[in-house]
């Protein structure tokens, strides 16, 4: 990785830095007080996040990842935008929209006193956006980094029409082994079960992943929990700006289906979502905006 000339406006020393990352994507490397992250202007995508003092990174990444333009890089928080999942309209557009294959902006950065670091990247709308999605707006992810991760992205509708959005922050958590996992905070919540033709269910007991899932939760506790008995870490998730929830684990099969990951990766990967999904759209008027936020705490066991 060699320095980038984006470090002329926006470098901070000691705390910030653009590097030419894979892909020749350039990379932001944030230095915080209580943990660093490496952020990807590309796609706008938190990579790594790792909190001082943890031997593991937060984030699963994938070894197969592609960094190529017009493809979504496999790990870490890639952003589903402006809608999640399918096309909504039906028209052949990419699954989880246009915001995870395409090149951000870097808007700048910022040191708190209390030694936490906040990079903000964007895009906003152009003819190639409205060729697909007819929309003004301006999108912003602001990542906050220290002794947690925060994360909050921020939709302006800048035009003249209201429109409705669903999106998503899809982070691959590390996990040491799905086997020893168990994700808490979702019991009893009613959940759409994308792999039983959305069918409503709901279960008692915290979440154990020993197949394919793929679940869509309608409402959110607080909290939600992924306890990783492997290493020894609890990381709790929480959501703002959002009712709805989404936990993926792609199993042997689908992940054998997968270029982008190698076969063991599901036992090392969960996606526990911060999300407006389903029904929990979000209508955001002219003028106005709407901010969905996670912020990620690791604890120990
Ligand atoms: O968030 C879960 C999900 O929507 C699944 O349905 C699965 O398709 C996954 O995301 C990954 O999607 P991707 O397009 O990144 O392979």
């Amino acid at each position: 990785m060699t320095t980038h000339p984006l470090n002329a406006a926006f470098a901070i020393k000691d705390h910030l830095k653009i590097v030419e990352g894979p892909g020749g994507f350039p990379m932001a490397e944030i230095t915080a007080k209580g943990g660093s992250a490496r952020v990807s202007v590309y796609a706008g995508q938190v990579l790594s996040y790792r909190a001082d003092g943890q031997a593991e990174d937060l984030m699963f990444l994938s070894e197969k990842a592609y960094y190529a333009p017009g493809k979504a890089i496999k790990g870490g928080t890639p952003i589903c935008w402006p809608w999640f999942g399918p096309d909504p309209e039906g028209k052949g557009r990419p699954g989880h929209g246009i915001a995870r294959n395409r090149m951000w902006e870097l808007l700048g950065g910022e040191v708190h006193k209390d030694g936490r670091v906040t990079v903000r990247l964007g895009f906003g709308d152009s003819a190639e956006t409205r060729a697909v999605w007819p929309h003004a707006f301006f999108l912003e992810l602001a990542v906050t980094v220290g002794p947690t991760l925060r994360l909050a992205l921020t939709t302006r509708n800048t035009g003249a029409e209201a429109f409705p959005l669903t999106q998503g922050l899809h982070t691959y958590f590390r996990v040491g082994d799905i086997a020893q996992v168990q994700v808490r905070g979702l019991e009893d919540v009613l959940y759409l079960d994308n792999l039983d033709k959305c069918a409503k269910k709901s279960a008692p007991g915290p979440i154990v992943v020993n197949a394919e899932m793929d679940r869509i939760y309608t409402a959110l506790k607080g909290d939600m929990i992924i306890e990783d008995r492997a290493l020894g870490r609890r990381i709790a998730i929480t959501s703002g700006g959002s009712n709805s929830a989404v936990v993926w684990n792609p199993w042997a099969a689908t992940t054998a289906s997968m270029a982008d990951l190698v076969p063991d990766a599901y036992t090392r990967m969960i996606c526990v979502e911060t999300t407006n999904a389903k029904a929990d759209v979000i209508d955001v008027a002219p003028g106005q905006q709407h901010t969905l936020t996670a912020e990620y705490v690791i604890k120990g066991i």
